[in-house]
């Protein structure tokens, strides 16, 4: 009966060791260069979708309001009832001036106040991470969350509101129409920017 008399046992060696591991390491960091940018960008669209829809919503909440804070009971402001060429007569009122943008008195965007009546009301409203208000708000003031949780933890917003008559994008002093920007940053530091106008009808 044959007998194996030499059982040879082969092995890695260290230096084949340390070659594979390099080689190992240069493998994956090569991989990991192709997926990570993929990943990375998967994100993006996800989170440029949550921010168009946090600036919809702002923007819808923004254009059903008042055009003006001297608009409200059914009348409009600069509107020259007696054809007299100005806004201060009986019935009459002017639109508020460019340098009063923003909250009227006791107006507030936060909980439990939250009564903005006017467009140009949110004007430098700022709201979520980086901010001294830190919570994006829904328009009764409330933190929105899903299940607990705040649905735009890391998302900040910002709104600018100018007269813009022409509606060209450049701010004038034509009081016809009002130009709402609203910046959405993105918890990955992306910043979109959405615009609306609200005319004086
Ligand atoms: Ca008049
Ligand atoms: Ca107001
Ligand atoms: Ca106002
Ligand atoms: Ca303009």
């Amino acid at each position: 009966m044959p007998v194996n008399s030499a059982k040879t046992q082969t092995g890695f060696t260290l230096i084949e060791l340390i070659i594979g591991i390099v080689i190992f390491a240069i493998a994956l960091t090569f991989i990991t260069s192709l997926i990570f940018p993929q990943a990375r960008k998967s994100v993006d669209p996800i989170m440029q979708v949550r921010a168009t829809e946090l600036a919809n919503t702002l923007i819808r909440e923004i254009t059903a309001k008042a055009y003006d804070e001297n608009s409200q009971n059914n009348t409009r402001c600069n509107d020259d009832l007696n054809d007299d060429g100005d806004f201060d007569d009986a019935g009459e009122s002017a639109c508020t001036a460019i340098g009063n943008f923003g909250p009227d008195s006791s107006e507030f965007r936060s909980y439990p106040d939250s009564n903005f009546d006017d467009v140009d009301d949110y004007h430098g409203l700022q709201q979520g991470a980086g901010y001294s208000d830190a919570i994006i708000r829904n328009s009764l003031g409330e933190i929105l969350l899903v299940n607990g949780k705040n649905l735009y933890a890391g998302f900040s917003v910002s709104v600018l509101v100018t007269y813009d008559g022409d509606m060209d994008g450049i701010a004038d002093n034509d009081q016809s129409s009002k130009l709402i920007l609203v910046n959405v940053t993105t918890p990955s530091g992306e910043t979109l920017q959405f615009s609306t106008y609200r005319s004086n009808y």
